[in-house]
């Protein structure tokens, strides 16, 4: 390959139109957007830097000490972009810099130095009937506050006080939500380069191996294909580790017959893929192991087929909770009936989270959920979610579903834990799974963990 792997950057123009909805629903006023700054991790060492999500959706710029105004007078909408001006002896440490002729080249109707973020502000502010801003911008909001005071004083006697300020995050997450075609394409290589990542973690998994080397041939492939690297922090869990959610410690041998839990995605051009794959160590599922691994799949699968515009997360998840209950219960583990293992929130202990969230830039992507309008966002077509039902018996030996299993099961399910996620892009008239050809039926998982590790990676690295 000789044009390279990485992505080529959206035009400005995409961000430009992006600019131009939100002032249209946002009215006549001006709204105000900061740009992450840089976190310290220890002493004078920074960590990687992350563009806040809605700023880089407004943007496209990934640098921090930036700012965007948007402001619709009504006659006319103007966005407004401010940033460090270019520093010689700062590019001879860190590189080229934006600047403001790197800026004015994005499409920005005017480009000032950050240092005049207040001076623009109270110009723009002067005649606005509002400002808007995201929930947590704290700093954007002392400003606003500062200079909407500032400008009270004189215009409380020329014309009355105008200082409403209006929150617009939902306004936000409601158009991230809904993924462009350019993001979508973004979305799908950063799936595409995971489902070769997985795979050669499947050919890798073998007794003796550590969680930390999968992780490590993970973030080969994503890098070695263009990523950036992991979208989040990986989850590589072996055996009992699988039922630990946010397990990321990772530093633990793969033993024979164990499952292994990988909770792991590429990025690719600031946007995230976010699967999950379980599967036996060595190849070989034992009768337990499959029994568990196969009410999660069909559950997920069953999840899937009802995903469409106009169903909601809560509802989703209920489907495949009650559907997984039921199989666990034909399977005849339990002392109890249905009635007590309800009664006793069984679910709350086995299956502890979400069915999904939506994806994106961030991998937990910010936009619309159940929980948000009680209960009443519906998934709509362009939407990118995850689904991601699993079944967890816990570390714990003391948890409540060990007195309610049979005795001589508990040695056979204690531990087992599994997760199955993919993609899902919600179409006009369902949806499209984007991870459907990572392997993740019981026979798909024993041919891949089959695979001869060195000819898949020579394969991968060849690409
Ligand atoms: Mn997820």
């Amino acid at each position: 390959m000789t044009e390279g792997r990485l992505p080529s950057p959206l035009s400005p123009a995409l961000y430009q139109m992006r600019r131009n909805k939100l002032a249209e629903r946002l009215g006549q006023g001006v709204f105000l957007l900061l740009s992450s700054e840089l976190a310290v991790r220890s002493s004078d060492n920074e960590f990687e830097f992350r563009q806040n999500g809605h700023f880089y959706y407004f943007t496209g710029v990934a640098e921090p000490h930036t700012a965007v105004i948007i402001a619709n007078t009504g006659d006319s909408i103007r966005s407004l972009f401010l940033c460090k001006p270019a520093d010689p002896n700062m590019e001879l440490w860190n590189g080229p810099m934006l600047g403001l002729d790197g800026a004015k080249a994005l499409g920005f109707d005017e480009v000032y130095p950050i240092a005049d973020l207040e001076k623009q502000l109270e110009i723009v502010l002067e005649n606005a009937p509002k400002a808007a801003l995201l929930f947590g911008q704290k700093k954007a909001h002392e400003l606003v506050t500062k200079i909407q005071a500032q400008l009270g004083q004189r215009r409380r006697r020329e014309h009355g006080l105008f200082r409403t300020i209006v929150d617009i995050t939902g306004d936000c997450e409601y158009f991230r939500g809904q993924k462009d075609s350019e993001e979508l394409a973004l979305m799908r290589q950063a799936v595409a380069i995971t489902n070769q990542a997985h795979r050669l973690a499947m050919a890798s998994a073998k007794p003796g191996v550590f969680e930390y080397q999968i992780e490590a041939l993970l973030k080969l492939v994503y890098r070695y294909q263009g990523g950036q690297g992991h979208a989040y922090a990986p989850i590589v869990a072996a055996g009992v580790n699988a039922t630990i959610l946010h397990y990321v410690k990772n530093d633990q041998p793969l033993k024979k017959g164990d499952l292994l839990l990988i909770d792991s995605g590429a990025e690719y051009g600031h946007y995230a893929a976010d699967i999950t794959r379980t599967f036996p160590v060595g190849g070989r599922f034992r009768p337990w192991q499959q029994k568990i691994y196969q009410i999660v799949l069909d559950a997920q699968e069953m999840t899937i087929k009802a995903t469409r515009p106009g169903v909601a997360f809560k509802e989703l998840w209920k489907m495949g909770r009650d559907y997984m209950l039921d199989q666990l219960i034909a399977l005849n583990i339990f002392t109890v009936d249905k009635a007590k293992l309800e009664e006793e929130k069984i679910m709350e202990e086995l299956y502890p989270h979400g069915v999904g969230h939506h994806l994106g830039y961030d991998v937990h992507d910010e936009s619309l959920y159940s929980e948000d309008a009680g209960g009443m966002v519906k998934l709509a077509a362009g939407m990118v979610i995850t689904i991601e039902p699993g079944l967890y018996f816990p570390k714990n030996r003391q948890a409540k579903v060990y007195q309610l299993l049979k005795t001589d099961l508990i040695e056979q399910l204690h531990g087992i834990g599994v997760r199955i996620e993919d993609n899902i892009l919600l179409t006009e008239t369902g949806c499209e799974n984007l991870s459907k050809d990572i392997p993740k039926t019981v026979a798909e998982l024993e041919l891949a963990c089959a695979q001869d590790k060195q000819s898949l990676m020579n394969k991968t690295l060849n690409d």
